[in-house]
């Protein structure tokens, strides 16, 4: 039997990046869609493909284009795709509100269009998000609670959420939305909380830095392993019957929780180091959100394993790492 033939975007994220290897691990033949810049320098466009590169396929293509859209899935015609790439930064979308809203609708409008049109009998993954609730009216939040985004990322997964509910009742494509919690690694972009926090930890352990700015400690996530959720995404595409499934883990921790632990794994004392400053402060952000995972557990068999302590740990250790330092020995 030949080879399943997968397309990924946003394979060169931490989310892609982890699929692509569980694919290839399954081996699946893995190709990736990224814009035509990565290529001409994958050291640091691609870096978290680079142990891969030699066994994945990179199609160059941009969301903003319909025909490159239309072409990439002409010629790699796949039988799964997973659709991750989004303008993901909730911080930043207010900077050109017009632009996320542009490219997340459209990248995921002409994706569905061209495999309807190409190779309608595709399994489709789209990467919904925790911001679809907002402002939710109910906590856990699960498969049926009211979507109320609050930021302009929120609403256009919104409206990619539904994009992906017609094609699939319109005509009848196997396509799943996942709607995930936040989910980190030592892959997550500097940009996050969690791995602005550890490669801060990082830095002061190594004397490069004496400080840590952050915004609203009190800020509440319900955070879980990026790998562990990646699994999931693979699981609802090998359901017999399309459908949306909540990915996380039910429990809420601080960025204050979050500090203090990766702190300590470095045995240093956070209130030293961590200074808040309202340039790091959101106006108008969502309300703390919980998953509620009853339906993946049920349905996919999907639960999340790595604890919190652990997976910033692992952060952690990641990043002293590359900062040239170890974490001293009583803290391991
Ligand atoms: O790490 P964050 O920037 O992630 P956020 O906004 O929750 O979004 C992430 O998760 C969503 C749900 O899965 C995704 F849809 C989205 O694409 C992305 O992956 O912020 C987490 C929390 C926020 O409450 C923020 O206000 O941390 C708070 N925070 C406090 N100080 C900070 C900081 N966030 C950042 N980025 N930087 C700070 O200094």
């Amino acid at each position: 039997m030949s080879r399943k033939r997968v397309l990924i975007t946003g394979v060169n994220g931490q989310d892609g990046s982890y699929l692509a290897e569980e694919l290839l691990a399954r081996d699946y033949e893995v190709f990736g869609l990224v814009r035509r810049v990565g290529l001409e320098a994958p050291e640091h466009r691609l870096e978290r493909l680079l142990p891969l590169l030699d066994r994945i396929h990179l199609q160059p293509a941009s969301l903003e284009s319909y025909a490159g859209i239309f072409n990439a899935v002409a010629k790699i015609r796949p039988d799964e795709c997973y659709h991750l790439a989004a303008a993901s930064f909730v911080s930043y979308e207010f900077d050109d509100e017009f632009s996320t809203l542009t490219t997340n609708i459209n990248g995921t409008h002409y994706l569905l269009a061209s495999l309807k049109d190409l190779v309608p009998q595709c399994r489709f993954y789209f990467a919904g998000t925790s911001e679809m609730f907002g402002s939710a009216e109910e906590m856990p939040q699960n498969e049926q609670t009211r979507f109320r985004p609050r930021s302009i990322y929120g609403i256009s997964k919104v409206a990619g959420f539904e994009l992906v509910r017609n094609y699939r009742e319109r005509y009848g494509m196997h396509a799943s939305s996942g709607i995930l919690f936040n989910h980190e690694s030592p892959r997550r972009g500097h940009e996050f909380v969690t791995r602005k926090i550890t490669s801060g930890v990082a830095r002061i352990l190594a004397g490069t830095a004496t400080e840590l700015r952050l915004g609203n400690l009190d800020a509440e996530r319900d955070w879980g392993f990026a790998k562990e959720y990646v699994d999931a995404m693979w699981r609802m595409l090998q359901q017999p019957i399309p459908d949306d499934y909540v990915i996380a883990t039910g429990k809420l921790n601080s960025v204050r929780d979050f500090v203090r632990i990766a702190f300590q794994c470095a045995g240093l004392d956070w209130e030293k180091y961590v200074v808040t400053d309202p340039n790091f402060f959101r106006s108008g952000e969502s309300v703390a959100l919980c998953g509620d995972a009853t339906k993946a557990r049920q349905v996919l068999g999907w639960e999340p394993k790595k604890q919190f302590e652990e997976m910033i740990r692992e952060m952690v250790e990641t990043d002293c790492l590359a900062a040239g330092v170890a974490l001293p020995a009583a803290t391991l």
